[in-house]
């Protein structure tokens, strides 16, 4: 079996990651005390893959908790599904990172990141042949953000021919106040680029839309956009977790989606949205299902892809769906959008349906783009990164706990640079085809949609201030 460790760092990432578990036992028929009670052997088949069976018949997630404090791993162990978890799995700290990515990652991480790969090379070796990892963290944090990317640093050195996908929570200011966190953004973002092969992108601004405009709740709160979460985690991962499917592992979505190594943060949309604990009143059909997951609403990043142009994507459908029906839609969706995506690679968007549709649902779609516009999102951050960094303001913070200034220079200049990379395969046209990938060519083409970005102080000038 392709086993699947996931693991999660920080409150977030831990709500997130119990979240995903309590959806996708219950889909599998799995109980919260880890009995298979489904009546379908295609729920089994592959629990493997997620699940690992005792001797005693008992299906223990392979999943590993950790935080810097340990209150919102209590949180999860004494919820309703705590029990189905191994306790040895929960890796805390007592200090907390206080919002601060360089305790996350060098000071207080390190008291416990030996502990918390003990306890990924029990489960690892436990497997029959790893496929790879899955991280639930947020990066505007101390823990997730720090952390989390300390932890995917050490699975890629120690595991280096395995693949890693990572659900990465962007932060918004409608959502949390905390001043330092496209620092702390931005740091883990030049982690990303390095260590992680594909990143699942969660904004959190997005999520604060969906739940506000569309399911239109007065005040929502962490556990509604944890909701819309789960659901499209759910849906990204079901060709991983049931039989028969294209895109069937970690490392087959990757081939497809990635065409540049650099690029591979995806916006992911789900369909048909529907509140927590609500019904969903009208049926869709295919063809509004596949509408609605293609359309910008829909999508939990908040950058229009309309605006960009798909690389590539991928549509994973749920429910008893005929392909041809899906094919049939997906030429469609192409035809109607036809600027959309590059004419560079053909047949970039591969389609797959899972006949286990989510609990609750008769039919759902999930939708992964590797589309350019995701750069909104990046120069989002990006913008309150330099006003801040430029006045080195809250910089003391990190420099006390050992981080140096050109730390902030590197991962400012590294994210820059993924705007850029973009912003120009957004504009390559077939004939250029073959010069990409040389740098000097970005710099030539680029053409910056905002000029204030190019007129900013070089951040170089201020440290000679
Ligand atoms: N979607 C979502 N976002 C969350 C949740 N909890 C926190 N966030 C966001 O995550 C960021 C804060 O990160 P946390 O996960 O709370 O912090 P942490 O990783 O535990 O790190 P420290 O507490 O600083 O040690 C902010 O951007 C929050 O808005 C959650 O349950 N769901
Ligand atoms: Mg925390």
């Amino acid at each position: 079996m392709r086993e699947i460790i996931s693991i999660s760092a920080g409150q977030c990432g831990s709500q997130l990651q119990a979240a995903h578990w309590g959806t996708i036992a219950n889909e599998h028929g799995v109980t919260p005390q880890g009995r298979f009670e489904g009546n379908d052997d295609v729920l089994c088949e592959r629990l493997n893959v997620y699940f690992t069976e005792t001797q005693s018949g008992r299906w223990v997630p392979k999943s590993i908790f950790c935080d810097l404090e340990p209150g919102s791993l209590q949180a999860v162990q004494s919820s309703t599904i705590g029990e189905l978890f191994k306790p040895d799995n929960f890796i805390y700290g007592q200090n907390g990172a206080g919002n601060n990515w360089a305790k996350g990652h060098y000071t207080e991480g390190s008291l416990i990141i030996e502990s918390a790969m003990d306890a990924i090379r029990r489960e690892a070796e436990g497997c029959d042949s790893l496929q790879g990892f899955q991280l639930t963290h947020s990066l505007g944090g101390g823990t997730g953000s720090g952390f989390g990317t300390l932890l995917l640093a050490k699975l890629a050195e120690e595991y280096q021919d395995r693949m890693t996908m990572t659900f990465s929570v962007f932060p918004s200011p409608r959502v949390s106040d905390t001043v330092v966190e496209p620092y702390n953004t931005t740091l883990s973002v030049n982690q990303l680029l390095e260590w992680a092969d594909q990143v699942m992108v969660i904004d959190n601004e997005a999520l604060y839309d969906i739940c506000s405009k569309t399911l239109r709740l007065r005040t929502p709160t962490y556990t509604d956009l944890n909701h819309l979460v789960s659901a499209v985690m759910s849906g990204c991962t079901a060709s991983l977790r049931f039989p028969g499917q294209l895109n069937a592992d970690l490392r087959k979505l990757a081939v497809n989606l990635i065409p540049f190594p650099r690029l591979h943060f995806f916006m992911i949309g789900f369909a048909p949205l529907v509140a927590r604990g609500t019904h969903q009143y009208s049926a869709l059909n295919v063809a509004e299902l596949t509408n609605q997951a293609f359309d910008a609403k829909n999508m939990m990043c908040a950058a229009d892809p309309r605006s960009g142009r798909y690389l590539t994507a991928a549509a994973i459908y749920r429910g008893q769906i005929p392909t041809q029906l899906i094919d049939q839609e997906i030429l469609n969706v192409r035809q109607k959008h036809k600027e959309l995506f590059v004419e560079w690679i053909p047949h970039n968007i591969t389609s797959s349906v899972c006949n286990v549709p989510p609990k609750g649902l008769n039919m759902s779609a999930t939708f992964i783009g590797n589309n350019t516009a995701i750069q909104q999102m990046f120069k989002r951050v990006y913008d309150q990164f330099s006003l801040m960094i430029k006045k080195r303001a809250f910089l003391h913070w990190y420099i006390d706990q050992g981080m140096d200034y050109l730390e902030f220079t590197e991962a400012e200049g590294n994210m820059m640079d993924l705007i850029v990379e973009y912003a120009q395969y957004e504009q390559q046209q077939e004939q250029e085809s073959g010069e990409v990938g040389e740098e000097e060519h970005y710099e030539e083409e680029y053409q910056p949609q905002e000029e204030e970005i190019m007129d900013e102080q070089p951040v170089e000038e201020i440290e000679q201030e």
